[in-house]
């Protein structure tokens, strides 16, 4: 199987030879290692280009919590950060946190975070549950004479948990017991990503890339919530995932695209079905999809994207026979300095069936070391709130606001960090819902989430 190959490939990268650097406690060391920032971009910068603003906690009070050093790595790398998949970030973002070693020319990246939980949520069809979330990342990479070659492996043990997943207001997306889920987050698959990507230099500053595997994100949408620093405390799936970024887990993703410094443009085929809900295994790949999408980052404080993609039967398991239709605009704004923030906009078209649009604006904003403040505003359609065919309101397509507001604590403990939080959540939502969330529902979660790598 191809994905035993990738694997083993990126496991036998990540083991041989011994390793170099550990962790981010080496303030010289990110300074000169050229594979530090994982760029998504030509490795040649563009002499235009304004440097990102210095990152103002590269003080002498850095102690472990390095995250400076990375946005300092990427200045000396130069171009946009690497979302996940295909996707590409602001350059204010910052290099992928985690752990960075040498071994022999391989450039090593591990980042992991497990979250223990607590999800609260008011009303009739509100629910709570302590549970926990998690993902591991492997990566490895090196440039060659002809570009670069890039592994990378996600995990995740959400499969743990039980099929129904955790409690989230308003949230749509794939089944448990073959029944649709509804106010409930779906736990991820073990296997998140099992990927290759090969970059050719074709001219000066520009590269063909081609981006593949047996589980990836096809060029669809912004990059996933998890790996978008405007998210990065937030304990909460969006509620719009289904509209915006549920493709980041797609069994079956071949790319090509064509990437300068400043833009991006790539092609995807892959499997339209969303992972059914046996989250342990590898599922079929149909390649029955496509998609494509252009990003620009104009500045290093910037990306903006555009894509469309006609998905095959992506929840298969409930309307088999429906396609969808999607069209994704985002807009994602890094400093350098600890804001992140993201607006997005998508409309998704069942083929047969109606149009549903989303908006999302989220942000995060580490104060200092040790203070981050974040929140999201979704505004969504959903007309999968009643999925039970004989209900009255069955099929009908309701427009509902949610506000969040957070605070999360982060200590850093070694090359880990520690972030302790919680959030909370208000509705505006149309009254024909009160007899089935009451008037003014609510929720909060509560976290204690470990990351290895900052
Ligand atoms: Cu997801």
């Amino acid at each position: 199987m191809k994905s035993s190959y990738l694997l083993a490939a990126s496991l036998a990268a990540l083991a041989s030879a011994p390793v170099r650097a550990q962790s981010h406690d080496h303030s010289q060391m990110d300074m000169n290692m050229p594979g530090m920032k994982i760029p998504a971009a030509p490795p040649a910068p563009a002499p235009t280009a304004a440097p990102v603003a210095v990152p103002e906690h590269v003080d002498s009070a850095m102690g472990p919590n390095m995250q400076g050093m990375d946005h300092m790595a990427s200045m000396a790398q130069g171009g946009p950060s690497q979302g996940s998949g295909t996707s590409r970030l602001p350059e204010g973002e910052g290099a992928m946190r985690g752990l960075h070693a040498m071994s022999g020319n391989w450039m090593l990246m591990a980042h992991a975070a497990v979250s223990a939980q607590y999800t609260k949520a008011t009303g009739p069809r509100g629910d709570d549950k302590a549970y926990a979330t998690s993902m591991a990342m492997l990566m490895a990479e090196r440039d060659t004479s002809w570009g670069r070659v890039q592994f990378t492996s996600m995990f995740s043990l959400e499969p743990l948990m039980k099929s129904e997943g955790y409690p989230n207001l308003f949230a749509t997306g794939e089944t448990a017991g073959g029944k649709p889920l509804v106010d409930r987050q779906h736990p991820h698959d073990l296997f998140m990503e099992l990927s290759a990507r090969l970059d050719f230099n074709v001219a000066d500053g520009t590269t063909l890339f081609l981006y593949g595997g047996p589980v990836g994100e096809p060029a669809l949408g912004p990059s996933a919530f998890m790996h978008r620093g405007s998210a990065q405390y937030n304990p909460e799936p969006p509620i719009t995932h289904h509209w915006f970024d549920s493709t980041h887990i797609t069994y079956g993703v071949a790319t090509v695209g064509l990437a300068t410094r400043k833009f991006q443009l790539e092609g995807s085929v892959f499997t339209g079905r969303e992972p059914d809900e046996r989250r342990w295994n590898i599922e079929k790949q149909r390649f029955d999809s496509w998609s494509v999408r252009a990003t620009w980052n104009p500045s290093p404080q910037w990306a903006v994207q555009a894509s469309y993609g006609q998905l095959r039967e992506p929840e298969f398991a409930i309307e088999p026979g429906v396609d969808q239709h999607k069209t994704i605009v985002s807009a994602h704004y890094a400093n350098g300095r600890g804001l992140s923030a993201m607006l997005a906009f998508a409309a998704k078209k069942q083929v047969p069936g109606d149009t549903t649009t989303a908006w999302l604006a989220e942000a995060n904003w580490d104060l200092d070391r040790h203070n981050s403040v974040f929140g999201r505003i979704e505004n969504v359609a959903n007309n999968e709130l009643f999925p039970d065919h004989a209900h009255p309101l069955h099929d009908q397509t309701f427009r509902v606001s949610k506000f969040q507001l957070g605070y999360a604590r982060r200590l850093p403990l070694g090359p880990f960090e520690l972030a302790l939080g919680g959030s909370f959540d208000a509705y505006a939502k149309p009254a024909a819902l009160d007899a089935f969330y009451g008037r003014h529902p609510v929720q909060y979660s509560l976290f204690a989430k470990l990351s290895l790598g900052h």
